[in-house]
């Protein structure tokens, strides 16, 4: 496979330095141009601060990036018409020689074949509100199920049907492990009103547990559910009714498919003048120091640095 490594990816694999990917839809179709590549900087800077390597992800003109210079990043930051790529729609965007920002489903099948174990987001897609009528269940809880990625988000976007995307989970195997709480994270709350599937309070013992699926022989990742700063949180009770409303809006105008979630996060920074993208950047950050403090654990427990 033919990955265009960043200058600084490809040193840090020379070393065994630990990497830590990053996806990019969160960059093209997440948040709003400029704090899009701002954020995206900021998190990249935050992985180096945390004593490990960002590896940010996408498809530049048919090539499968990992690692994008500052100069890349800002050019599909400002890109329009740039594709979302999961899974399904990977390799014919490759083929064709296509643009296109990777999701947390195309992002893992990429880090896993540069060899990395770890990836921070802000949120997975899961199981949709209504999806027993639109059977809208996001890629990337597959994907966790296939890819033995650990993948920290803050918890399942509140967007979601968060107890089906529980059930889902557990049906594909998927560890869910909360940390420093008993409770599963809603995203931009702290509470979900959901118990926590696992907890492990440790970056050390979360890489345990990530290196002892790879020894029982078991494919697919960890959903590590890192719960928003306290100071960064908007509270449940507030989100809820701005949620209701976007939902309502996208049903209204007939949003499906792939464009739901870019909708629903556009409406929701509407609708909370703002809010909701300081919370998404608060809580991004915060994923950020962990996931590279999970790959530094795993690259001491392994030499050559590369874990699956
Ligand atoms: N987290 C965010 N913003 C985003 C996403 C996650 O804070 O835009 C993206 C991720 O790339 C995730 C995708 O994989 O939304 C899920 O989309 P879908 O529901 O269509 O599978
Ligand atoms: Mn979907």
């Amino acid at each position: 496979m033919d990955i265009r490594y960043s200058p600084e990816v490809k040193e840090a694999r020379a070393n065994g330095a630990p990497l830590v990917a990053l996806e990019s839809t969160i960059i093209t179709h997440g948040m709003p141009w400029p704090q899009n590549v701002e954020t995206a900087r900021s998190v990249e800077a935050e992985v180096r601060a945390s004593g490990a390597v960002p590896a940010t992800i996408a498809v530049l003109d048919g090539r499968l990036h990992v690692g994008l210079t500052g100069a890349e990043l800002e050019a599909l930051g400002q890109a329009s018409g740039v594709a979302k790529l999961s899974r399904a729609d990977l390799a014919a965007c490759m083929a064709s020689g296509g643009t296109g920002a990777t999701t947390v489903a195309a992002t893992m099948i990429a880090a896993h074949l540069a060899g990395i174990a770890v990836f921070a987001t802000g949120g997975i897609g899961g199981v949709h509100r209504g999806a027993e009528r639109s059977f809208d269940i996001s890629a990337d809880l597959r994907e966790l199920s296939e890819t033995p990625v650990s993948v920290v988000a803050a918890g399942a976007k509140a967007i979601l049907d968060l107890p089906k995307t529980l059930e889902v989970l557990e049906t594909l195997g998927v560890p869910v492990i909360v940390v420093g709480q008993d409770e599963l994270p809603a995203f931009w709350s702290r509470s979900s009103g959901l118990p926590a599937p696992l907890r492990i309070d440790t970056a050390a013992g979360i890489a345990a547990a990530h290196l002892m699926r790879g020894r029982l022989g078991l494919p697919g990742g960890q959903l590590i559910a890192n719960p928003i700063p306290a100071e960064a949180e908007i509270a449940r009770e507030v989100m809820i009714p701005v949620i209701e409303q976007a939902l309502a809006e996208a049903e209204a105008k007939g949003i499906a498919a792939k464009a739901v979630t870019p909708f629903l996060l556009q409406r929701i920074f509407e609708l909370t003048e703002g809010r909701s993208l300081e919370a998404n950047i608060a809580l991004v950050l915060n994923n950020a120091r962990l996931a590279s403090a999970i790959a530094v654990a795993i690259a001491a427990a392994i030499p050559s640095g590369v874990a699956d």
